[in-house]
């Protein structure tokens, strides 16, 4: 099934209810003026989509925005965006964003770390972000009579990057302590890094009076635990902001751990009842305020998914990482609960693009395997959650490319390759990247019947460097399909 030819240079193993309460009546009221006040700007001003970009850590969310942008500021790389070719776009720009409390994206760093003379990829990013991109567009193209007559028209395309891991929160709100407790430590065998926070578990007694300095222990190893998972692949590794803690880092919300129920009871003043406390605020003080504040105000979303790196980690990986989108995708699924249906206030997001980042460590013969891999993906979290007329599409890209593509000979073989420049030696190479299968379920099956390895091979994992560029003007860095990804999330506003 998905084999590495050992002939050719193998890549480094790097591994890896509804009852209605005041304060929700009260979040409905704060976001309907809000509403009030986005949608009045709207209709007399400039029309504004905000696009949300998310994924789960690593999957190339950073680098999607910042190709994107550039691919838009100058457009000769978009030829199936279709505004960008019929000359409707007349001219792209970079304007002050309106949400004044929330970090500007920094795409100008991001940029010069990518396309710079010493090429490399961008910092991690931890929070949400945001930038504006503004968009001069003469309807029907040029030489079109009715954009002659009406003269071009503006249109502002927010987009805000926010970590995957905040969408999959969402399930803790349909959860009590005790469940999320129960479901989490039941999950602690099936991945590897959980010794330290299983250890610390025996030592602490969940009925005994609480005390900060056991708490902070628990937490700790907790959070290592978490770490551990993620480094190795898996994917919901929720409470979403242990992973990202930002500026709450250390604070109590962030400083709770799952306990079994104590034998009995759950008296007063114990560990056991500060724990659910605790995770009681982060649901009210962490998981609703990004839903209310940022979730209720998205028009279009990409969701970027490192399918790849899911698949060299493993089955178990790829059974989790179908878990966390069935998750992820749920939120978008409309009644998804009370408080989340008054935040939007009838408001929906109209397109879900679903995308499989990294396309270019597969030599083109093989992207149709992977878009069925991410449709796969997709119907399964269909299958669960109806999205109530939002356009859906699956779809294999690269927003930086970084190789070439080479066909090789070896023993009257050929071999379909990748070559760029490997980030562990430095060396350009070329990498035969292993096959997918054809038919996706070759692989979501024996994940999801608990496998512990591919039966018929390995995959590896490759780090390729960004290569070297010298743009022309008017183009932005090489990519796969980032002009298709933004034609389906954006064409239609653009016409
Ligand atoms: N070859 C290749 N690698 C990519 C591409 N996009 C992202 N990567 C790799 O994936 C890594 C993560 O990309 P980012 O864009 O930083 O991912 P992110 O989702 O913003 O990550 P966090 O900020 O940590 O959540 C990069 O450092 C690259 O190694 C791509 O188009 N091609
Ligand atoms: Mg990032």
């Amino acid at each position: 099934m998905i084999n590495c030819h050992p002939d050719f240079e193998r890549s480094a193993r790097t591994s890896k209810g509804a009852t209605l309460r005041i304060g929700d009546l009260a979040d409905g009221m704060t976001r309907g003026v809000e509403g009030i006040a986005a949608s009045v700007s709207e209709t007399f001003m400039e029309p504004v989509v905000r696009l949300g970009v998310t994924g789960l850590s690593r999957a190339g969310k950073t680098v999607f925005i910042t190709s994107l942008v550039s691919n838009l500021l100058d457009r000769g790389r978009m030829p199936q965006l279709r505004a960008a070719a019929s000359g409707a776009i007349v001219s792209a720009y970079l304007r002050p964003q309106p949400d004044n409390t929330v970090p500007r994206f920094d795409y100008e760093a991001h940029l010069a770390a990518m396309t710079g003379s010493e090429p490399h990829w961008p910092d991690s990013t931890r929070a949400v972000s945001e930038l504006r991109l503004s968009l001069k567009v003469r309807p029907g193209g040029l030489g079109s009579i009715f954009g002659a007559v009406t003269g071009p028209r503006t249109i502002h395309v927010d987009i805000v990057d926010y970590p995957g891991e905040w969408l999959l929160d969402l399930a803790l709100m349909d959860k009590d302590y005790a469940e999320w407790a129960a479901d989490t430590l039941g999950r602690l065998d099936q991945r590897p890094g959980s010794e330290g926070f299983v250890a610390a578990l025996g030592g602490a007694d969940p009925g005994a009076p609480f005390d900060e300095a056991t708490a902070q222990l628990l937490a700790a190893r907790f959070t290592e635990a978490l770490n551990i998972a993620r480094e190795a692949g898996f994917s919901d590794c929720t409470p979403g902001r242990f992973l990202l803690p930002g500026e709450m880092a250390g604070s109590p919300v962030l400083t709770f751990a799952p306990l079994p129920v104590p034998g009995g009871s759950t008296p007063r003043g114990s560990l056991w009842r500060e724990m659910e406390r605790r995770y009681e605020a982060y649901k009210r003080e962490v998981v609703k305020p990004f839903f209310r504040d940022h979730f209720s105000r998205i028009d279009r979303q990409v969701v970027l998914v490192d399918a790849l790196g899911a698949i060299h980690a493993g089955p178990r990986a790829v059974e989790d990482l179908r878990r966390a989108m069935t998750e992820i995708l749920g939120a978008f699924r409309p009644g998804r609960n009370a408080w989340l249906t008054r935040f939007l206030m009838g408001k929906r997001v109209e397109k879900i693009l679903f995308a499989a980042t990294k396309a270019d460590h597969l030599h083109h013969s093989q992207h149709a395997r992977l878009t069925s891999i991410m449709q796969a993906l997709m119907k399964e979290a269909r299958r669960r959650a109806d999205f109530a007329g939002a356009e859906t599409a699956a779809m294999a890209i690269a927003a930086l490319r970084a190789t070439v593509e080479e066909t090789r000979e070896q023993r009257g073989e050929s071999y379909d390759c990748v070559r760029g420049t490997l980030m562990s030696t430095g060396r350009q190479t070329a990498l035969y990247p292993g096959e997918l299968p054809e038919d996706p379920a070759l692989l979501l099956e024996p994940a999801r019947d608990g496998a512990e390895d591919w039966l018929d091979g390995d995959y590896q994992v490759m780090h390729f460097a960004p290569a070297r560029l010298t743009l022309k003007p008017g183009e932005g860095p090489p990519h796969i399909r980032l002009d298709k990804a933004a034609e389906f999330l954006l064409g239609d506003r653009l016409r």
